[in-house]
């Protein structure tokens, strides 16, 4: 069995109930939240293990935050439960302004979760993981956190990277230097991407021609198309995966969805391309619910679904 750690801020996710602007709405859904919780929970769907390094408040999120992970079979082990901040929230504005779109509103700053150092990262702990993976939310919520990562990065084994850059935490520009400046100082195993993510980082968004400057930095990158699917490259191959309709109710956490089903399957001896269909699959439920993490797929789930569509 492999065994990936991550690094990153749990949140607590309120999604609205119904579409529509905020103002307009009166029930929200409570889910725990966080890329790289989210990473962790769709690795271990796939029959793998995961723990997250990563800081809490004491209030009733952070323990909401760590019974609901340990109950998903997350090692909870490393979250500090840290009594001078809260845990982070937010809310998400769903189909409005735009159809099909997702807007996140941020109750972060200060959080504990921004409180995350390098002093978290134990280096037997790091060290004992097949692959480490954080993104680039960690290196935007603080300086400390932005440490944590390359302390990690520092005595991981294996790394794996998603951009994922979230323009209300960081600008362009800083984004554009931080993730360059990371790119530059660990070679990566996994780079996990998109192509509005590619088109700040290199200025391209065309995912062929990405990707292509990505392979300097990773072994393999994967180029994440919404809708239409993703791409994989590695060692001069392309694959190309698509992607299936279905009604969509919330995207957020398909993309962490993608690449935590992704890496588990290839761990577990998938062809690369296996191993990307399957993480498509897994993209795709995750878009038909509201939370990020209840409808992570097992492995005979994304087969039977697999079954049906080939035989439609
Ligand atoms: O990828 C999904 C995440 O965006 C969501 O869970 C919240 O971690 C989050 C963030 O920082 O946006």
């Amino acid at each position: 069995m492999a065994k990936m750690v991550t690094l990153g801020e749990i949140l607590i996710q309120f999604n609205s109930i119904t579409p529509g602007p905020l103002r307009h709405v009166n029930y929200f859904e409570k889910h725990v939240a966080g890329s790289e919780a989210n990473y962790c929970v769709a690795f271990i769907r796939q029959g793998n293990e995961c723990g997250i390094i990563a800081r809490v408040g004491k209030d009733e999120f952070g323990y909401n935050a760590i019974e609901w992970l340990r109950g998903k079979g997350v090692d909870v082990s490393q979250i500090k439960i840290d009594d001078s901040s809260p845990t982070g929230i937010f809310f998400i504005q769903r189909h409005y302004p735009v159809p099909y779109k997702s807007d996140s509103i941020y109750y972060r700053k200060g959080s504990a979760g921004s409180k995350l150092s390098p002093n978290d990262v134990d280096e037997k702990y790091v060290r004992s993981a097949d692959i480490v993976h954080s993104s680039g939310i960690t290196l935007a919520i603080s300086d400390t956190a932005k440490e944590a990562v390359y302390e990690a990065f520092d005595f991981a084994r294996a790394r794996s990277f998603d951009t994922n850059i979230r323009l209300k935490l960081w600008s362009p520009d800083k984004a554009r230097y931080e993730i360059m400046r990371i790119l530059n100082k660990f070679h990566l195993n996994f780079l996990i991407t998109d192509t509005d993510d590619s088109k700040i980082v290199l200025g391209e968004s065309d995912p062929d021609k990405a990707a292509k400057v990505f392979l300097n930095y990773a072994d393999v990158v994967v180029m994440k198309m919404g809708a239409k699917g993703a791409a994989l490259y590695y060692e001069g191959k392309k694959y190309y995966s698509h992607g299936y309709t279905v009604p969509v109710e919330d995207v957020v956490g398909a993309g962490d969805a993608l690449g935590g089903t992704f890496l588990s399957l290839y761990y577990r001896g998938f062809t690369l391309e296996k191993a990307l269909d399957y993480g498509i699959v897994a993209a795709t439920l995750n878009v038909m619910i509201r939370g990020d993490q209840e409808n992570l797929p097992s492995t005979t789930d994304i087969e039977q679904f697999l079954r049906e569509f080939e035989n439609s």
